[in-house]
C-alpha cells in the first residue's frame, strides 16, 4: 500500500498509478476545521502541478466522511482558508475530482462533495445538509449546488428538514452518482479512480449545471415553514438562499453567504448548538463513566400511564421485559397500552410489523412479583405514594438476586428514604422518566447518597440503549425538572391572581417559543396531579409567608374539572381546538376577591420576564446546592423534558442573553411586592458582582 505524504495533521495525499487520493483523517467525525480545509486545498494544488495523476479521489479514514464544519470554530473568529476557498480548489481542479461517501456526509461534508465532479456512496451511508437543526443553513454552497445536482423541490426537502438521506435514495435523486457494496474507503476510492480514468463514471463541474426556476416549490415551503416553525429564522433564509441558485454560482453564493451572515448572528444559532453539544456534555461526567452491569432483561412493577410507557421504551430498545401488576385488570390494562404504542410505532413508520411483533413476544406480563427474581435491573413505576414504594422495595430486596438494580420512577419522593428499607441501599437509584416514556427523551438518573459508582453508569447505559438523554441529578424534592417547575409554575398562578387570564399567559409564553402554556400543559396531563401535592404539601405545613398559588385551581379541580380527560379545566376540549372555559373567569373574581386583590394588566413581556425569572432563580439554586452538576445539566433537562424552545438553549444558556446584573435587579423589584417568593439566590448576586455567566460555570 502506497505510502501518503502528510500535508498537514489531518490531510494526506499519495498516487496509486495514476489515481491520486487525497485522504482526510480529523478524528472522531472529520469535522472541517481549519486544517482540513488547508490540508485540501494545498493537496488539489500539489497533486495538479505535480500531474502525475489523471483524477483526484478524495475519502476520508476513521468512521465517517466529513461531517460537516468544525461547529466548534464557529465561537471563533474566523480563521484560514473559508469553506468556500476549500471547496472551489476541488470544484475548479483542473484534474476530475470524486468523493467516497462513508458513514455520513453532513453539511460542510455533504457540500465538499456536492464540489467534487462525482460522487459514490458507499452502502449504508447517509447524508444530509442539517445545518437548519444548528440555527444556520448551508454555507459551503449546499443551497446552490444541490438544485443544480437535483432540484430546487429536493433541496428543499434536504436543507429545510434536516434529515439524513441513505445513498441509496440520493442515487435515485440524483444527489449521489453512484452507489457500491461495502468496504474499506481507500480501496474503493482506488477502484473509483480507475473507473473514471476508463470513462466507466462520469464526472462533471457542478457549477457549469443550470437550475430550473420553481416559484411555486418556494412559494411553499416559505408559507410551510412560517406555519410549522414561525419561530425559527433560518429556515426562510434558507429557501431564500435556495432560490438564489438559479443565478449564476458565483453570485449564488454571495446570496446565500448573505443568508448565512443573517443566521450566524442570530441569538437562535447559539441556542441551538448549546443544545448539540450541551446533548453530548450531560453524559460526558465521571459518573457516566467506569465499569456497568450487565441489563439483559428488566422488571418494571405498575402498568399505568409510566409503568407501560417504559416497558415501550425498553422493548423498542430490544430488551425483554417482565411487567408487573398486582390485578389482572390492571396488567391487561397495560399489555394494551403497550400494544397501543408499539402500533403507533408501526403507523408512524418508526418500526415494521414484524419488529413490533418481536417487541412483543420479548414482554412477559406477570401478577407475581416472585417472577422478577432473575432480572437485572426493576424500575417500579406505581403510585406516588410513599407508605406504597417502601412497601414494594421491601419485598424486591428479598426476592431480587444479588446485583439487581432496583430503580424508582417517583417523580418528587426522597429515593434515600426509599433504598433505606432495603439492605442494598448501593443497589438504589431513581431513574425519572418523563410522560409519555416511550417518547420523551429525558431520563432524569437521581444518586442516592448510597447509590454505587456502577449502579450510577449503568442508568447512563441505560439512557444510551434507551436513546434518551440521561441527566445526572441529586435527591431533594423534585430533583431537577420538578422543583424548579414547582417554584415558576407558581409565578403563572400569580399573574393570573393579580390580573392576567390564564389563556394570554399561555400566549405570551407559547410566543417566547414554548409549544404549550402552563394552563394548557396542566389541563393535557390532569389538573388532578398538582391538586394532590398542593394537598400532599398542606399537610407537610407549607411556608406561612409564602402565597397560596392554588387557589384558581383547587376551585377548577373541586368541580371535578381536571383538563382535557374530564373535557374541561382552564379550556373546554369539544374536539376543536381548546376555548378558554368562561367558568374560569367567575371562579378567578371570587379569588381576587377572597385575597382582596385588584386586578392589575401585565404585557406579554412582563408576563414572560416574570415567568423566565423565576425559573432561572430556581435553576440557579439547583445549581448552586449541586443538586445538578452545571447549568447545562438544567438546560438539557428543560429542552428534552418540559417543551423549553430548544432555540433558546434552555432557561440558564437564555439568562446569559439577559445577564446576572439585569436579573438581580428584576428580582429586587418583583420583592417589593412580594419579598418571600422573590429572593435573589447568592449564585446569581455573586455572578452579577464578579461578571460571571452561567457558560463559565459549564466549563
Ligand atoms: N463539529 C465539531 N464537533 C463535532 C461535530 C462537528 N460538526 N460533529 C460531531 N462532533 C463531536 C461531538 O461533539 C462529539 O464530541 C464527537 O464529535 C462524536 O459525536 C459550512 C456551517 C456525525 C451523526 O450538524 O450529527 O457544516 O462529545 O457523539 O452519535 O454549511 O455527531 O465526544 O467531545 O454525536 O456517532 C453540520 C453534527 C455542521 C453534524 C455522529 N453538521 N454531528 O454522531 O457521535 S454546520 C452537523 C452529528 C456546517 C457548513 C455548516 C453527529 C454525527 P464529544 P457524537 P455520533
Amino acid at each position: 500500500m502506497t505510502e501518503l505524504n502528510p500535508i498537514n495533521d489531518a490531510v494526506s495525499y499519495g498516487y496509486e498509478g495514476n489515481v491520486a487520493l487525497l485522504c482526510i483523517n480529523n478524528p472522531p467525525v472529520n469535522a472541517m476545521g481549519v486544517a482540513v480545509r488547508e490540508g485540501i486545498m494545498h493537496a488539489v494544488e500539489v497533486i495538479n502541478d505535480q500531474a502525475k495523476a489523471k483524477v483526484i479521489v478524495v475519502y476520508c479514514a476513521g468512521r465517517t466522511f466529513i461531517a460537516g464544519a468544525d461547529i466548534r470554530e464557529f465561537a471563533k473568529p474566523p480563521m484560514g482558508p473559508s469553506y468556500g476557498e476549500a471547496l472551489s480548489a476541488l470544484e475548479d481542479s483542473a484534474l476530475p475530482t470524486v468523493s467516497i461517501i462513508h458513514g455520513t456526509a453532513l453539511g460542510g461534508g455533504f457540500e465538499t462533495a456536492l464540489a467534487t465532479h462525482a460522487r459514490v456512496g458507499i452502502s449504508g451511508a447517509k447524508f444530509g445538509l442539517p445545518e437548519v437543526l444548528l440555527g444556520i443553513i448551508p454555507g459551503a454552497g449546499g443551497t446552490q449546488r444541490l438544485p443544480r445536482v437535483t432540484s430546487i423541490a429536493y433541496a428543499l426537502d434536504i436543507a429545510l428538514s434536516g434529515r439524513h438521506v441513505s445513498v441509496e435514495e440520493g442515487a435515485r435523486d440524483g444527489a449521489i452518482d453512484r452507489v457500491v457494496d461495502s468496504g474499506d474507503p481507500r480501496e474503493i476510492a482506488i477502484a473509483t479512480g480507475r473507473e473514471v480514468i476508463e470513462g466507466n463514471l462520469n464526472t462533471r463541474r457542478t457549477a457549469d449545471i443550470d437550475v430550473a426556476a420553481d416559484d411555486a416549490a418556494i412559494d411553499s415551503a416559505l408559507s410551510m415553514v412560517q406555519q410549522k416553525n414561525p419561530h425559527l429564522i433560518n429556515l426562510a433564509e434558507c429557501a431564500k438562499a435556495i432560490a438564489a441558485s438559479t443565478l449564476p454560482l458565483s453570485e449564488g453564493l454571495e446570496r446565500e453567504a448573505d443568508h448565512f451572515r443573517v443566521c450566524m448572528n442570530s441569538p437562535q444559532r447559539s441556542g441551538l448548538i448549546h443544545a448539540f453539544f450541551g446533548e453530548r456534555a450531560v453524559s460526558n461526567v465521571p459518573e457516566a463513566k467506569g465499569e456497568t452491569r450487565k441489563l439483559d432483561k428488566v422488571g418494571v412493577i405498575g402498568g399505568g400511564t409510566m409503568g407501560s410507557g417504559i416497558a415501550t421504551s425498553c422493548l423498542l430498545a430490544g430488551l425483554p421485559v417482565r411487567m408487573i401488576e398486582v390485578q389482572q385488570e390492571g396488567l391487561d390494562r397495560g399489555v394494551t397500552t403497550i400494544t397501543k404504542n408499539l402500533d403507533g410505532a408501526v403507523s408512524r413508520n418508526k418500526m415494521t410489523p414484524e419488529a413490533r411483533d418481536k417487541a412483543l413476544s420479548n414482554l412477559t406480563p406477570s401478577l407475581a412479583m416472585q417472577d422478577l427474581d432473575d432480572v437485572d435491573l426493576v424500575i417500579e413505576a406505581v403510585f406516588e405514594k410513599m407508605d406504597i414504594k417502601k412497601d414494594i422495595f421491601t419485598k424486591l430486596d428479598t426476592i431480587c438476586k444479588p446485583g439487581a438494580i432496583l430503580a424508582t420512577n417517583t417523580s418528587y419522593l426522597n429515593v434515600d428514604a426509599i433504598a433505606k428499607v432495603t439492605n442494598r441501599p448501593q443497589d438504589v437509584l431513581g431513574l425519572h422518566f418523563f410522560s409519555p416514556a416511550h417518547v420523551m427523551r429525558l431520563l432524569e438518573i437521581v444518586q442516592g447518597e448510597q447509590t454505587a459508582p456502577d449502579v450510577l453508569a449503568t442508568g447512563f447505559d441505560l439512557a444510551r440503549t434507551l436513546k434518551k438523554v440521561g441527566v445526572l441529578a441529586q435527591v431533594c424534592d423534585g430533583f431537577i425538572g420538578n422543583r424548579i417547575l414547582g417554584h415558576y409554575s407558581k409565578v403563572a398562578s400569580y399573574l393570573v391572581m393579580d390580573g392576567a387570564t390564564p389563556q394570554q399567559v399561555d400566549a405570551a409564553l407559547e410566543g417566547f417559543g414554548f409549544a404549550m402554556g402552563p394552563h394548557k400543559v396542566g389541563d393535557l396531563a390532569g389538573l388532578d396531579i398538582g391538586y394532590m401535592t398542593r394537598q400532599r404539601r398542606k399537610e407537610e405545613g407549607p411556608d406561612p409567608k409564602e402565597r397560596y398559588a392554588g387557589a384558581l385551581a383547587d376551585k377548577i379541580c373541586e368541580q371535578g374539572w381536571y383538563g382535557r380527560k374530564t373535557g374541561k379545566g382552564y379550556y373546554l376540549y369539544e374536539g376543536g381546538a381548546p376555548v378558554p372555559n368562561p367558568e374560569v373567569d367567575t371562579f378567578l373574581d371570587e379569588v381576587r376577591a377572597e385575597n382582596d386583590i385588584t386586578p392589575q394588566d401585565f404585557s406579554d413581556q412582563d408576563i414572560v420576564d416574570q415567568y423566565m425569572t423565576a425559573m432561572i432563580s430556581e435553576a440557579a439554586r439547583v445549581v448552586e446546592d449541586g443538586t445538578a452538576k452545571r447549568p447545562v445539566d438544567v438546560d438539557m433537562v428543560f429542552l428534552f423534558g418540559y417543551g423549553f424552545p430548544r432555540f433558546r438553549g434552555g432557561p440558564l444558556h437564555y439568562a446569559d442573553t439577559i445577564g446576572a446584573k439585569e436579573l438581580v435587579t428584576r428580582i429586587d423589584t418583583y420583592a417589593q411586592e412580594d419579598p418571600t417568593y422573590w429572593q435573589v439566590p447568592p449564585l446569581l448576586r455573586k455572578m452579577a458582582d464578579d461578571g460571571t455567566t452561567f457558560a463559565d460555570l459549564n466549563s
